[in-house]
């Protein structure tokens, strides 16, 4: 086999619905002249989505960022906010965008989630929040989060950005804490081209939800509060509706190239990845390895470019911290030596390629290229 890819290969390829059938439901969009404010799509869409995840309450959004926005002003949530610098800049951003410090603590070292016992030591009189990402879909300590938001009073909402259809012992990690959101980006396992959700576990939360999403009009005359503009349409509802049906198959696929990276890498020293727990119904979202370069013989950006020089496109998911970001990097808890872990990891870790569609070849030139490149 070459060693080199004849085409690039990129971390992630979005799965579509078949052409055919989206164009069968664009018809009755072009019929029923309904395009968005919650059309039959939508809550088609809505409640389907709802009882897939197994969740009671669900706002679609046009994309997750606005969802987590939205979701910090569904509960009015103001001061500090302790929360990860180990995720996407959306996590972090969502607190700037409601004027919310962000507090950031130290991950654990096993999956990268906050750590519980870093978000008690930095709780202050300020604190009103926690925000805790399910990082790759690994999910969080979810009991003592819950423990510790229960003891001072405080908020628990997820990026659950990376949790789409994600169980543990048969319960969706959607249901724990106040608010989960949700992304349906391309890049993610379930997309509606752009999209997101908040999850909520009460109608009256979910009707907060529902004004803030349009403006914060409560009906036609009267406006609840300076609500935003995060509608999910209806062409991506239908699109929506029609993933639906091919996600468990879709999963399926993610575990087979799993389990065939995890075969190919698990005896090459320095390269360490994540691996099923028992109990969860894993969703594969992203597959990262972290290099140790006093056992690899290479640093991982040394690897990252070897890849490339293969066609292999992989991402640095998630480097550099939050916290490095100029906007945050002048905040007292955004020092490195507050976060030695989360440094570390950001430094080791590479996202390889993973999506339904990819092919053996190119995971197996992703895996021989990085045992042949060990110093
Ligand atoms: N919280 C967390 C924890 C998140 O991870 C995210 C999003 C959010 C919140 C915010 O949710 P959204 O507001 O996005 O719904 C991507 C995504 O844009 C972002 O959604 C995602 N996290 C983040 C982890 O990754 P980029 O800038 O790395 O994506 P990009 O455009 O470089 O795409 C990666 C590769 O995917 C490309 O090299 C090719 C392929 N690709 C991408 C797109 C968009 C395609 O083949 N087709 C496509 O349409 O941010």
């Amino acid at each position: 086999m070459n060693d080199k890819l004849k085409n690039p290969v990129f971390v992630t390829q979005p799965d579509l619905p078949p052409l055919g059938e989206f164009t069968e439901l664009l018809k009755q969009i072009w019929d029923n002249k309904i395009l968005t404010n919650n059309g039959p799509f939508h809550t088609q869409f809505e409640k389907a989505l709802a009882d897939y995840l197994g969740v009671k309450y669900l706002s679609l959004f046009s994309n997750g960022t606005l969802a987590l926005i939205t979701a910090l002003q569904t509960l009015r949530i103001t001061g500090e906010v302790i929360t990860s610098p180990y995720s996407f800049v959306a996590t972090t951003h969502s607190l700037w965008w409601n004027n919310i410090k962000p507090v950031f603590a130290d991950v654990e070292p096993t999956y990268f989630n906050l750590d519980p016992e870093k978000v008690e030591a930095a709780i202050t009189p300020q604190t009103t929040a926690i925000m805790p990402i399910h990082i790759y879909g690994y999910p969080c300590n979810i009991e003592r989060f819950q423990q510790i938001a229960d003891t001072y009073g405080l908020r628990l909402i997820y990026d659950a950005a990376h949790a789409f259809g994600l169980k543990v012992n048969g319960e969706s990690i959607l249901n724990f804490g106040d608010l989960s959101v949700l992304s349906f980006h391309a890049t993610k396992v379930f997309n509606t081209i752009e999209g997101g959700a908040i999850i909520c576990n009460d109608e009256k939360t979910k009707q907060r939800i529902d004004y803030l999403k349009n403006f914060g009009f409560a009906d036609e005359t009267t406006v609840i509060a300076p609500g935003i503009n995060a509608k999910m349409n209806e062409v991506q509802a239908a699109y929506g509706i029609l993933q639906l049906n091919y996600i468990d198959s879709l999963i399926s696929k993610r575990r087979d190239i799993v389990k065939f990276y995890r075969d190919q890498l698990r005896n090459i020293d320095g390269i360490k990845f994540l691996d099923d727990i028992t109990g969860v119904n894993h969703v594969y979202s992203y597959f990262p390895i972290f290099v140790e370069k006093e056992k690899y013989g290479r640093t991982r950006d040394e690897l990252y470019e070897e890849l490339k020089q293969h066609n292999i496109f992989g991402r640095r998911y998630f480097y550099p911290l939050i916290s490095q970001f100029p906007t945050y990097r002048g905040l007292v808890s955004a020092k490195a030596e507050n976060l030695p872990i989360a440094s570390k990891v950001a430094l080791e870790v590479i996202c390889l390629p993973l999506y339904p569609s990819l092919n053996k070849d190119a995971i197996q030139i992703t895996t021989n290229t990085i045992l042949n490149f060990k110093g």
